[in-house]
């Protein structure tokens, strides 16, 4: 089974970040998950463009960056020149007025193009937006927060989902609340990446490594 995973940093111990980016690098997640919030698209502030520069600056890994912003292209270049090619930008299609002219600057920029997709949000909504992308973040709790409880009418969605990704031609990664069982019921399903945060990775006074061993073997 050929899935990914990435490490959402929000998630991370902050007073120790260079020990916890070396660790997940070491532990074998694919990536580095970085949510941008701005305390007013979703009621909370989280990473900012420092925290992006200080990680873009100490791992050669992979970037996606979850924009939870309202009206990103204002500030879509401040991130842009942060990150390296072929890292990922997901931008929320009902956070933008033309959402399809942001997701254009991102490929311009040499940058993966994606949207995530909220729980509440539709994909008749979002089925231009589908064939632009190369990536879609299915949300399965509503963005603000980590910690938060899955929202089981999501997984009708993700099937629907899992249905057009060949034809569209998009990776699908799930964000939010991935447990054991989700990745065991979705990975084989073929979803394409899952955002590890405080359900399995964080805070299990376990070591990232045999948690991450164990994520790959299905062994959790
Ligand atoms: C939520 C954010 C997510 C969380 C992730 C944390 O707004 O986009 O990336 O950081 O859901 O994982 P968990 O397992 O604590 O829900
Ligand atoms: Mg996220």
């Amino acid at each position: 089974m050929n899935f990914k995973i990435t490490a959402s940093m929000m998630c991370a111990d902050f007073g120790h970040l260079e020990d916890e980016v070396r660790a997940l690098e070491k532990a074998g997640i694919d990536g580095f998950h970085i949510d941008i919030m701005d305390g007013r698209y979703v009621p909370n502030f989280a990473m900012s463009l420092n925290d992006l520069r200080y990680i873009a600056g100490a791992t050669k890994l992979p970037l996606d960056v979850h924009l939870m912003i309202e009206h990103p292209r204002t500030h879509i270049d401040l991130f842009l020149n942060t990150l390296r090619p072929g890292d990922t930008v997901y931008i929320h299609p009902e956070a933008e007025y033309h959402p399809s002219t942001t997701l254009s600057k991102i490929i311009d920029a040499g940058m993966v193009p994606g949207i995530a997709i909220n729980p509440g949000t539709s994909v008749e909504t979002v089925m231009e937006m589908l064939v632009i992308v190369d990536k879609v973040l299915a949300m399965s709790v509503n963005p603000g927060n980590a910690g938060q409880m899955y929202l089981p009418y999501v997984g009708a969605k993700v099937e629907r989902l899992l249905k057009m990704k060949e034809e569209m031609k998009f990776e699908l990664w799930w964000d939010g609340a991935c447990s054991a069982d989700k990745l065991k019921e979705f990975a084989p399903k073929g979803v394409d990446g899952f955002v590890l945060g405080t359900t399995v990775l964080f805070g299990k006074g376990k070591e990232y490594k045999d948690i991450v061993d164990d994520v790959r073997k299905m062994n959790i």
